[in-house]
């Protein structure tokens, strides 16, 4: 399975750390085409956009949106990236679950609570400590369909 993981980049990388636990976890299911998100040494400045461009970047990561099979989205810290890859993902048919953490303080964002269909468009309120079980119980839904 390929996985496209979003997550925060220019947006700020407060929830780095979760991130990672989440692309592990992730990586028990499948490949995740975006490891990269989770890298802690990634910065919102970062000094490795300028040298492949911001092109390029949009350009490698709409393919690899392309041939995903699923789409899981940290979206508790507001991103302008993850939003569009969002629309884009849905405009591909694609199955996308957002995680969003409410002990934030933070309110998602109504174009994103609001997609929710229960069926392509899934968003999932949860807590840092059972962030693993909510995407174990996510996988196992997919697998069943
Ligand atoms: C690196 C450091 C700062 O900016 C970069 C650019 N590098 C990126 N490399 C790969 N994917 C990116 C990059 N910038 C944004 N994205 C994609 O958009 C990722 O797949 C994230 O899910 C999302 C983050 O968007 P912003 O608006 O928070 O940057």
């Amino acid at each position: 399975m390929h996985i496209y993981f979003c997550g925060s980049i220019r947006g700020g990388r407060d929830d780095v750390a979760l991130y990672q636990k989440i692309v592990k976890k992730c990586q028990q299911y499948g490949t995740v085409l975006t490891e990269h998100v989770s890298h802690g040494h990634l910065t919102e400045k970062g000094e490795d956009a300028s040298l492949a461009g911001d092109k390029a970047i949009h350009d490698r990561d709409m393919t690899w949106l392309t041939t995903a099979d699923v789409v899981v989205a940290e979206v508790t810290q507001p991103s302008l990236g993850v939003g569009y890859e969002l629309g884009r993902a849905l405009d591909m048919r694609k199955k996308i679950f957002c995680l969003f953490r409410p002990s934030s303080g933070r309110v998602l964002s109504a174009m994103i609570r609001g997609a929710h269909d229960g069926s392509l468009f899934h968003v999932r309120d949860y807590t840092e400590d059972e962030v693993e079980r909510v995407l174990e119980e996510l996988f196992s839904g997919l697998a069943k369909n």
